[in-house]
């Protein structure tokens, strides 16, 4: 009993400590992709821009997916890229961008719900240490290049299977 009651204080008290006010973060350039209509996985790409203070994404959740990760992609030992899920989530510095983007960080989407369809939108809640949650409409978008940080190399590990599995 009196458990419940300490954590039902430690969360008023994080709720609390979240700023009211404007925020400081702004998501721009956000859309999402799957390898295929029939792929069972997909991912959120994104700049996300910081005004303010320093802040950290911890995770992201969608509708749209039965389980949300971030990710980044790593170079093994081999020169071989592969995809990481990183649990403590991504540094967001004090005015600085972040660039989730292919063949990098990206949000993603594993056990779709539905299959991505261009035009459509998918809900994606991205949850930041400081600033709260931030819901983000991202359109899919199945016909966007790579950008120009993306390597022909990379193209090949890019959510490109069915392949339930993440990593
Ligand atoms: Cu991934």
């Amino acid at each position: 009993m009196s458990f419940t009651i300490r954590t039902l204080a430690a969360t008023a008290a994080i709720a609390l400590a979240m700023p009211a006010f404007a925020q400081s973060i702004e998501v721009q350039d956000p859309y999402a992709r799957s390898a295929s209509p029939t792929a069972k996985t997909g991912a959120a790409f994104m700049h996300i821009v910081n005004t303010g203070e320093a802040d950290r994404l911890i995770s992201a959740a969608s509708p749209a997916a039965e389980l949300v990760q971030l990710h980044t992609h790593m170079e093994s030992g081999d020169g071989v890229m592969q995809m990481v899920h990183v649990e403590e989530g991504f540094d967001l510095p004090a005015g600085e961008t972040i660039r989730l983007e292919r063949g990098g960080k990206h949000v993603m989407l594993m056990g779709l719900t539905e299959p991505m369809e261009q035009g459509a939108t998918v809900s994606v809640t991205l949850t930041f240490e400081n600033a709260g949650d931030i819901v983000v409409d991202v359109p899919v978008d199945l016909e966007r290049m790579p950008g120009d940080m993306d390597h022909g190399a990379m193209e090949g590990m890019d959510h490109g299977s069915d392949d339930t599995k993440a990593e």
